[in-house]
């Protein structure tokens, strides 16, 4: 490799990047730092109203150039037509990253089933489709990437977290079979692992108490955080250019946990 090959290893320019769930949080900071490292980048959220105000977002930040899509990813017809839309309008998409996900934080034997369903549809079924649309249009192109942004929680269990762990532990097995089996194909599929990161899903778990003090989860997570602190979606973005370029071509159906140290610590003693 030349030393401007080497250079270029992190570089994104010519690829088209498509984010699931990229209006804001984790997504919208993948997105930009897709972006910033060269990439053609479109996006997709729930409805007309997200994307209208993700591509506001962008503009703040001098980006004008993503392309915003309304589909629900647990749609396989509408999630086949946003492939078919990015490639149309964008370019062939050589970055997926399955970034749209939900919570419900309900104790398991309170979770009614069309709870714990909707949660595995949109955390672990959506990524299989979207995961499924992308990959014949990789495989004929000799190339392609696949971020599945797992969690810790694809490693840990937490009370009322039933379905979401289950759903990002089968995330974590699917990023794994997907690099089984097209991993001859020059494909790689690798998960990114957030910890807890200060987004909207995880405001719940910040909220100050009535008397201004801090949530007990909040001090508790600092507490369990190597770091000190709670990530921010900002933290994402190195391992996600990384995963989502050449300087990770021999790295495959590996999970990269972004945790300030979670995963490596016991915690403290009393
Ligand atoms: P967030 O702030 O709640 O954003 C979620 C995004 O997903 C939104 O853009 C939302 O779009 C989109 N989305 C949800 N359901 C969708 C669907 N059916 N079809 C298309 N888009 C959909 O979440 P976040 O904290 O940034 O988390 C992003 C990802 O990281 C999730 O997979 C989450 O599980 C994972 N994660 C988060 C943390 C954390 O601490 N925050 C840690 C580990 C992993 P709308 O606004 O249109 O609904
Ligand atoms: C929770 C949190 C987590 C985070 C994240 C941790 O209730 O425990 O919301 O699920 O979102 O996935 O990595």
């Amino acid at each position: 490799m030349t030393e401007m090959q080497i250079r270029n290893l992190f570089s994104l320019e010519g690829k088209t990047a498509l984010v699931t769930g990229g209006c804001y949080g984790i997504g919208f900071a993948i997105a930009r730092a897709l972006h910033a490292a060269g990439a053609k980048v479109a996006f997709c959220a729930t409805s007309d109203a997200s994307v209208e105000k993700a591509l506001a977002s962008y503009a703040a930040e001098g980006i004008t150039d993503v392309r915003g899509y309304p589909c629900d990813v647990t749609d396989e017809a509408r999630a086949q037509k946003l492939v078919a839309d990015v490639e149309r309008d964008v370019g062939a998409i050589d970055i997926l990253v399955n970034n749209a996900g939900i919570i419900k934080r309900i104790p398991m034997c309170d979770m009614k089933v069309e709870d714990f369903r909707r949660v595995v549809d949109v955390d672990l079924v959506a990524p299989f489709i979207m995961a499924k649309a992308v990959l014949p249009g990789m495989v004929a192109r000799g190339h392609g990437k696949i971020i599945n942004v797992c969690s810790i929680l694809s490693e840990l269990g937490r009370e009322t977290v039933a379905a979401y762990t289950a759903a990002k532990g089968g995330l974590k097995l699917l990023t794994q079979n997907i690099c089984a089996e097209f991993g001859g194909q020059n494909i790689q599929c690798n998960g990114l692992g957030p910890g807890y990161i200060a987004t909207q899903q995880t405001a719940p778990l910040r909220e100050r108490q009535s008397d201004g003090s801090r949530h007990p989860f909040d001090q508790f997570i600092v507490g369990r955080t190597p770091a000190g602190r709670w990530g921010e979606a900002e933290d994402l973005m190195g391992p996600a250019i990384f995963l989502a370029s050449d300087a990770s071509n021999f790295v495959n159906g590996h999970i990269l946990y972004a945790d300030g140290g979670v995963l490596a610590y016991i915690g403290k003693q009393p």
